[in-house]
């Protein structure tokens, strides 16, 4: 039953249709079918089909709009739930979270975030095309223990490198850790810019982080 559903789950997002994505998503729900697990198998491999489709000039930048929103639609659904499954109480850290300048891709980068609140750390999400200048502030305010950092643009996963480096200059380096990831970015880069780790995904985030937190 789960594999038709995450098939419509996959063409919802092809059709760009944020309405059937949305009930899917609670038909999910309702079959108890882990939230994660739809975004994964059901909702993922549509988005990526789009992604290569617009890659090869077989969809255009409206459909891009179209799947984003209808992948948020599902998230928005799948959101409390994924949340509610947290039963962690105690704070188990601060993580400042943002795409970088340039960037406005937010769907990944949100839903790291979801899940690393759900896990107990305390998430501040700063949102999407944000400077260093607005890390390195936050990080110092709230005393971070993790900047995570998403780029989904091969032009802009640059622009993680120099967060690493102001976080250096500001003689912050050993108290915050770095923890990359997005579409194009890989661990011999985050090794190459000198971040702490890279997590392929969401779930990876969650255990990379609590690693290096230790
Ligand atoms: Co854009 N886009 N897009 N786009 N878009 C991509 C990324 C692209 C690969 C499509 C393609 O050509 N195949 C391509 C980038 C090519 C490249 O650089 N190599 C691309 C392009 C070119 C562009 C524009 C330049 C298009 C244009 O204007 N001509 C433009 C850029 C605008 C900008 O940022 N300045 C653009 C715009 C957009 C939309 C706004 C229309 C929309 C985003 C909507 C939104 O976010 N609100 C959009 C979308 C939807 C995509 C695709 C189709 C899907 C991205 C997505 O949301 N995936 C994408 C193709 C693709 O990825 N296959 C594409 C779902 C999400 C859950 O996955 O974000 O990968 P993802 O996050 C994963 C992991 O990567 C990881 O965990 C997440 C969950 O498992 N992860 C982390 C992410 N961040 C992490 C951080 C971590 C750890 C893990 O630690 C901190």
């Amino acid at each position: 039953m789960s594999e038709e559903l995450f098939k419509q789950m996959a063409q919802s997002i092809l059709d760009g249709d944020e309405e059937i994505s949305a009930n899917l998503a609670k038909q999910a729900l309702e079959a108890g079918i882990d939230p994660l697990e739809a975004i994964t198998s059901g909702y993922m491999p549509g988005v990526n089909e789009v992604g290569d489709s617009f890659a090869c000039g077989q969809a255009f930048l409206p459909e891009l709009v179209m799947a984003g929103e209808a992948m948020k639609a599902a998230i928005a659904v799948l959101e409390p739930a994924m949340k509610a499954a947290g039963t962690q109480r105690q704070i188990l850290g601060k993580v400042v979270l943002a795409t970088v300048e340039g960037d406005i891709h937010e769907i990944g980068k949100s839903l790291v975030g979801t899940m690393l609140t759900s896990s107990g750390f305390e998430v501040y999400d700063l949102g999407v095309d944000v400077s260093t200048a607005d890390i390195l502030a936050k990080a110092t305010e709230v005393e971070a223990d993790i900047v995570g950092l998403s780029a989904l643009l091969t032009t802009t996963m640059n622009n993680m490198q120099s967060t690493v480096q102001a976080l250096q200059s500001a003689g912050l380096r050993d108290q915050v850790k770095v923890v990359i990831g997005g579409a194009p970015v890989t661990d011999e880069f985050a090794r190459k810019i000198g971040a702490d780790a890279y997590a392929p995904d969401a779930s990876n985030a969650v255990r990379t982080v609590r690693q290096l937190i230790g």
